[in-house]
């Protein structure tokens, strides 16, 4: 166990198995620094990974030369395969004023694999909306949202005739220029036009967050609900150099919850505690910046069992398992 456990104990669920990194940039054919933040589907009889890709800083100092989105195939969802090419670079991408593109999130819908990412300009952080296009050779836009708003996931499928989607807006000016950030959830008849906001989770809902939460990974469909993934922050100012930082104050977790299958912006329960925590030394001290687990990826496979895709100290690529009755129960109980 790493240092990070002189933190305060947040310790992962007991209903969680960890199988530790999935993908790291040793991993990677093409220029690449930290691997994490990926986004992963179960389409057409393969596993697909888009992951995160940072490049140019082999030694971990506050920033890198470039980002772009590599690609990665699994026939077992354990182990990967990266594709030779990146998937998406800001060359190919081309969007105005766009400076780096990053934490994508994949959801099989009406048979296409459907991305969702975040994306840096000159005047703010914007989430973009798209279609894989099938030979995976990049993807059609659907939707650029305003500044500032990120960590937009899809639901699997129309609700009430329309699509819904989670995401985070930063209200800094009304939340005191503190990143005190919450989950909305927002509606569309067509992908591109969306509408309908609604905050679905605040931070203080959340009793391990005390500073910002987001949307994690997309839904996953259940007789009880949605249940679906979202990272939780806790900052602690007494906490000190980490990683490469000299003050970062913040640790993230994993949460789940549950929301009204017909009513998505009913959340029918949530767990008390962390699912994942941040304890093994890759989570906790090895790494770009340490104490992050930033879930992006959720599978249910047909035995029950459910397959968590997280980064870990924005750096690696990592697996967890968990059985979908066991999530489930956890966001029903009251403990
Ligand atoms: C958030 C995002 C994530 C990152 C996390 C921890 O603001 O930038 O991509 O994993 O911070 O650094």
């Amino acid at each position: 166990m790493g240092k990070g456990a002189m933190l305060p104990l947040m310790k992962s669920s007991d209903v969680i198995t960890k199988k530790g990194i999935v993908l790291s940039k040793e991993d990677v054919p093409y220029s690449a620094s930290c691997v994490f933040n990926a986004g992963v589907a179960k389409y057409k009889g393969r596993y697909v990974m888009i992951f995160r890709n940072d490049y140019g800083n082999e030694d971990f100092k506050p920033s890198f030369t470039g980002s772009c989105l590599g690609l990665a195939f699994s026939d077992d969802g354990v182990k990967w395969k990266v594709e030779k090419e990146p998937f998406m670079t800001l060359e190919k991408l081309n969007i105005k004023e766009c400076t780096k593109i990053y934490d994508p999130r994949l959801t099989v819908m009406d048979g296409k694999l459907h991305i969702c990412f975040a994306f840096d300009t000159k005047h703010g952080v914007r989430g973009g909306v798209g279609i894989v296009k099938d030979d995976f050779s990049g993807l059609e836009i659907l939707s650029l949202s305003s500044p500032d708003n990120r960590n937009m996931v899809l639901f699997p499928e129309k609700i009430d005739g329309k699509y819904v989607r989670l995401e985070r807006p930063f209200p800094v000016y009304s939340r005191g220029g503190k990143d005190i950030f919450d989950v909305w959830i927002s509606k569309s008849p067509d992908l591109i036009y969306w509408g309908e906001e609604d905050l679905l989770l605040a931070v203080e809902d959340v009793p391990y967050a005390n500073d910002k939460i987001g949307p994690g990974a997309p839904p996953i469909k259940t007789d009880k609900g949605w249940l679906t993934l979202f990272h939780a922050v806790d900052r602690d100012d007494t906490r000190g150099k980490n990683g490469w930082d000299n003050k970062w104050t913040k640790r993230y977790t994993a949460g789940i919850m549950l929301l009204d299958l017909n009513d998505p912006k009913k959340v029918v329960g949530m767990s008390k505690l962390p699912l994942i925590a941040p304890e093994e030394d890759y989570e906790t001290d090895e790494g770009y910046r340490t104490n992050v687990i930033f879930p992006g990826g959720m599978i249910l496979e047909d035995d029950g069992e459910v397959k968590i895709y997280y980064g870990a100290s924005d750096t690696v690529e990592c697996l967890a398992t968990a059985n979908l009755d066991d999530l489930v129960n956890l966001c029903c109980s009251e403990k």
